[in-house]
């Protein structure tokens, strides 16, 4: 059983804006917070592009929660 309490902050954490949606841009900005000073937004868009099942370029929590529950 994933833990979708901690899914969830870490969805919250990386949708910079609240708005319900992880953008490229939010991923690298976070990333890049935390220290992994290699994301690119090019390197961000392509992680996404692995769980964006919609294809619109954006991580809403159910893409996020489906990746991360594997
Ligand atoms: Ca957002
Ligand atoms: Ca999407």
């Amino acid at each position: 059983m994933a833990d979708v309490d901690s899914i969830r902050a870490a969805f919250d954490k990386y949708d910079v804006n609240g708005d319900g949606r992880i953008t490229a841009t939010e991923y690298a900005l976070v990333a890049r917070e935390l220290g992994d000073l290699t994301t690119s937004i090019a390197v961000a868009e392509a992680v996404i592009k692995t769980m964006d099942t919609n294809h619109d370029g954006e991580l809403t929590f159910d893409e996020f929660l489906a990746a991360r529950q594997g």
